[in-house]
């Protein structure tokens, strides 16, 4: 039997992680986890517990991968493809910690690039975010335009991106940068008041307590569905679209409102919806262009939120 194309998740126990692991294990990859658990959870990642194409070892990305992967490919042989999602995923906390966040989101591309340079990695494939944009005027926001991140999240994402371009032009490594806008699902973690919206108000709703709106709720999102999000991964860790950026939303938008009031219906409307003072520093509008996502990626984001919502509660 021909060797198995092996793909690197780092990030792969996290909540967008294990949805790409389940859909890489299904199309028949040796897939390598890499995950330090300060997030992920082995549980999202059970049904393949006995499956022996699952490898999972607990590495610190930002620590470098070179010493965790040895025992792999040493086996089975070389990386394929890399797929980057480890990161530090709070904002808030990249300002309360900006060298921390540097170290992990920034210093852990760096070790991924170095890697894939190193051993010729036919892909990597990057988590980036809209955080990069900053506040933005014109919606829906295309990739082209200037980005000036105000978060050393936003910022470290833009420097990772830079990471990928140099890489990729001066170390022929091929790169595909995804910037992800308010992505939701099953298994996204609830537990942090930094969690998204989504995971809050579904948990929350389910169990009859109030919902609350930081402001008015008239301020939107571009809210995209988990599964959407790694067909974007996948089409991103194929071959070609080298040096590309792309864009992974909806493009349309959901008011904070709409979205509690819809949550709230499908749980039977047994919470109450409550206001409390917006977030300092919050984005009014958010809505992502996504043009080259479909005409460099072929992917259309195709979930309604609705159904997306029923698959979350489930
Ligand atoms: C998202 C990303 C963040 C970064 C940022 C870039 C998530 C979880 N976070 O932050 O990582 O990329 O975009 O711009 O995707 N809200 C409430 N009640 C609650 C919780 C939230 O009203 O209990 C509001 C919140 O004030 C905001 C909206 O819901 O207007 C979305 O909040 P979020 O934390 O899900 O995501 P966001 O857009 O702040």
């Amino acid at each position: 039997m021909p060797a198995l194309p092996i793909v690197v998740v780092t990030g792969g126990a996290g909540f967008i992680g294990s949805h790409t692991v389940d859909r890489l294990m299904e199309s028949g990859h040796r897939v390598v986890v890499l995950d330090n658990f300060s997030t992920g959870k082995r549980a999202n990642l059970a049904r393949w517990a006995d499956n022996p194409a699952l490898h999972v070892v607990t590495c610190d990305v930002a620590h470098g991968i070179f010493a965790a992967l040895a025992p792999i490919t040493k086996q089975h042989g070389p990386v394929e493809r890399i797929v980057h999602l480890a990161a530090q995923v709070s904002v808030v906390a990249s300002i309360a910690n900006p060298l921390v966040d540097m170290q992990v989101n920034y210093g852990g591309t760096l070790h991924v690039m170095e890697y894939a340079r190193a051993t010729g990695v036919k892909k990597v494939a990057f988590a980036s975010s809209a955080a990069v944009y900053g506040d933005v005027t014109e919606l829906p926001v295309r990739e082209d335009i200037h980005c000036q991140p105000i978060s050393p999240y936003g910022n470290h994402k833009l420097a990772s991106e830079l990471a990928l371009d140099y890489y990729a032009s001066v170390h022929n490594v091929p790169t595909t940068a995804l910037r992800f806008f308010n992505v939701y699902g099953p298994r996204q973690d609830p537990s942090s008041p930094y969690s998204g919206v989504i995971s809050i108000f579904t948990d929350r709703a389910r169990a009859g307590k109030t919902l609350t709106i930081f402001g008015d709720g008239s301020q939107t999102r571009d809210f995209v569905y988990v599964g959407d999000v790694v067909r974007a991964i996948l089409a991103a860790a194929g071959d070609g679209n080298s040096r590309l950026i792309a864009n992974v939303g909806t493009g349309g938008e959901t008011s904070v409102l709409e979205l509690a009031r819809a949550v709230n219906e499908l749980c039977g409307n047994r919470s109450t919806i409550e206001h409390a003072p917006s977030r300092a520093g919050e984005i009014l509008k958010s809505r992502a262009r996504v043009d080259r996502l479909r005409d460099q990626l072929g992917v259309v984001a195709q979930t309604a939120l609705h159904d997306g919502l029923k698959a979350t509660l489930a």
